[in-house]
């Protein structure tokens, strides 16, 4: 169904409208699609007060009630944990702040997919006040038996039914794709709804932005480095584009998804298969911006096509406009593929 610009329309209505595209949806997927819109309402209240912990006296590790202060990261796993583990609709998580797989407690049903998050990425530029951002990933569970095993974790991005991103920036906004597009929800504080603001987001083919951080250029190889001369005009004619870099990925890559750009983060001395991770980070990013008509490798291949084998495992990324992405792939070696070869 498609909405006029005035639609106030819900998250809520919105997916059981998407869910209609599949007449034999058991309405599991749109419940785990509600159950993470209502996690990110209860971290952006943890998130917007962040800046206040000092005055409320709450750095002290101890806060007023005498509780322990977790990090804000600790506090959006939990959140999202305890959102999660008790509907039946999962049959195992993986969080990037667990080293292990988390599986469904005792006495509790399981479902029929698998969740992967970053709770809040970034979280370090919350003392600074730039934007975090929570990323998910939900795949379908292959394994035999009712719980979950790494197995159902270590599957290639292109098997995702789903991904999405809440970014906490000026406002909050959630923006997800189940394949059938990407779509862009921002919270309205005063009544507590996500409101669909973005409908079918497109990625420009040619972007606007270059998102890196040059510190490390001293450690890319030369491929890496005439890219880098490309992106910003310096070589083979291509437009010199705009840089900018925020340090936060989900704050880079939401700016680029709606103006056009490309954040890359290449193998570099301190991190050899670059720093951002696979399972959690770079495939819910991929799917979504594969859907917006844009494209993510890591220099070789579709990062949607790379076989995991650790659910920490971290890989190079060069992610965004198709036409900016496949000169990454020109350059650095990899077969031409995607849109804007
Ligand atoms: P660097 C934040 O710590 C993060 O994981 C991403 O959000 C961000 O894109 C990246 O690291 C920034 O890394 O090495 O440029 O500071």
């Amino acid at each position: 169904m498609r909405h006029s610009d005035t639609s106030v329309v819900t998250i809520e209505r919105y997916i059981i409208e998407q869910e209609q595209h599949y007449p034999q949806a058991t309405g599991d997927l749109s419940a785990i699609l509600y159950d993470l819109a209502l996690a990110a309402k209860m971290i952006t209240n943890r998130v917007r007060s962040a800046g206040l912990a000092d005055v409320l006296g709450e750095t002290t590790g101890i806060n007023v009630h005498g509780e322990t202060q977790q990090k804000l990261d600790v506090l959006a796993h939990n959140i999202i944990i305890k959102a999660m583990d008790h509907t039946g609709r999962l049959c195992a998580m993986a969080s990037e702040e667990s080293p292990d797989l988390i599986p469904i407690p005792d006495g509790f049903r399981t479902g029929k997919y698998a969740l992967l998050f970053d709770p809040l990425d970034g979280s370090s530029n919350i003392d600074v006040n730039v934007p975090v951002g929570t990323i998910f990933s939900v795949l379908r569970k292959v394994s035999a038996g009712t719980h979950g095993t790494m197995a159902d974790m270590l599957q290639p991005g292109r098997r995702q039914v789903a991904a999405g991103y809440v970014i906490y920036g000026s406002s909050t906004m959630l923006v997800y794709t189940t394949g059938q597009g990407v779509h862009g929800f921002t919270l309205d504080p005063t009544l507590g709804e996500f409101l669909l603001s973005h409908p079918d987001i497109r990625t420009p083919l040619c972007g606007r932005y270059l998102s890196v951080n040059d510190s490390y250029a001293t450690g890319w190889e030369e491929p890496v480095r005439a890219l880098m001369r490309h992106y910003r005009g310096l070589e083979g004619g291509h437009p010199a584009l705009s840089v900018r870099y925020v340090g936060s990925l989900v704050a880079d890559f939401h700016r680029n998804l709606l103006g056009g750009g490309i954040f890359a983060y290449a193998g570099n001395h301190d991190h050899p298969a670059g720093k951002l991770r696979l399972l959690y980070e770079v495939n819910p990013l991929a799917f979504i911006v594969e859907q917006a008509g844009g494209s993510a490798t890591d220099g070789v291949q579709d990062v949607l096509d790379i076989v995991p084998h650790a659910l920490h495992q971290r890989t190079p990324l060069f992610i965004g406009s198709a036409d900016d992405v496949a000169l990454a792939r020109r350059l650095l070696g990899g077969p031409l593929a995607g849109a804007g070869a």
